[in-house]
């Protein structure tokens, strides 16, 4: 029964998921950070970035799993070409978020990230787990991103790091694909390590509101090194996530 359940998801998605010219992008996720993730998990955050020449409205766009879905975006927000910006849990602010991370992008909280709503980013994905997207104001799928721990995608690890699209894969089918993803590493394509405070108690690393997109050159390097990186499978299995679902 279950099994059926799933599998309607599934067709479901696929069907919604048609927009192949997506401009609007998932491209990093800090699905398990280190530092706590009590319900409700404050210290989530993923970036979107506009790959296209046009700017785009998020009036109206939300975040969806299998497990619900957010509060709308803003009705003023919008993604200029070539921009980023992080999404953070409506149960964090702003402020809280910039004291620990350095980040220029802009930084928007969204309700129902947690409970009544998307329950989180689940810390043990699998195929079913965490079918994460971005629907437009009429629900239509603008990106999807059904991220895993296991290969080919990174492992998840107890150092907290975010992963991260590479460079020279930046679109919304490239981004499906787990091999394109890597573990953000400190001095790599701006990643950084966010300051301790009270809500972020352990050293995680990132880059929140920042895509490298040049450097072709460094992006081959890149991904000899993370070749070897990504290579080391953490242990995943003492997730104290709030969604376990
Ligand atoms: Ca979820
Ligand atoms: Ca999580
Ligand atoms: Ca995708
Ligand atoms: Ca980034």
């Amino acid at each position: 029964m279950t099994k059926l359940i799933y599998s309607s998801i599934l067709i479901t998605f696929t069907i919604l998921c048609t927009n192949l010219n997506a401009e609007v992008i998932f491209t990093e996720l800090m699905y398990n950070p280190a530092s706590k993730e009590k319900v409700p998990a404050k210290t989530e955050w993923l970036e979107l970035y506009n790959t296209g020449t046009e700017p785009v409205s998020l009036a109206g766009y939300y975040l969806a799993d299998e497990d619900g879905k957010t509060e709308a975006f803003p009705e003023d927000l919008e993604i200029k070409p070539n921009q980023a910006i992080v999404f953070i849990p409506g149960d964090q602010t702003v402020e809280k978020f910039k004291e620990a991370w350095k980040c220029d992008a802009p930084v928007i909280p969204v309700k129902k990230w947690n409970n009544g709503g998307m329950k989180g980013l689940a810390n043990n994905p699998t195929d079913t787990n965490e079918i994460l997207t971005l629907c437009d104001s009429s629900g239509q799928v603008i990106d999807r991103l059904n991220y895993d721990d296991n290969r080919p995608w990174p492992s998840d690890s107890k150092q907290g790091p975010s992963i991260y699209l590479a460079l020279d894969k930046l679109s919304s089918t490239e981004n499906d694909n787990g091999e394109n993803w890597h573990k953000s590493k400190l001095g790599t394509n701006g990643a950084i390590n966010n300051k301790i405070t009270a809500d972020y108690d352990k050293t995680d690393t990132g880059s929140p509101g920042f895509v490298r997109t040049e450097d072709k050159n460094n992006a081959q390097e890149t991904k000899d090194a993370q070749k070897t990186d990504d290579a080391d499978t953490g242990d995943s299995s003492d997730d104290s996530n709030v969604d376990a679902t």
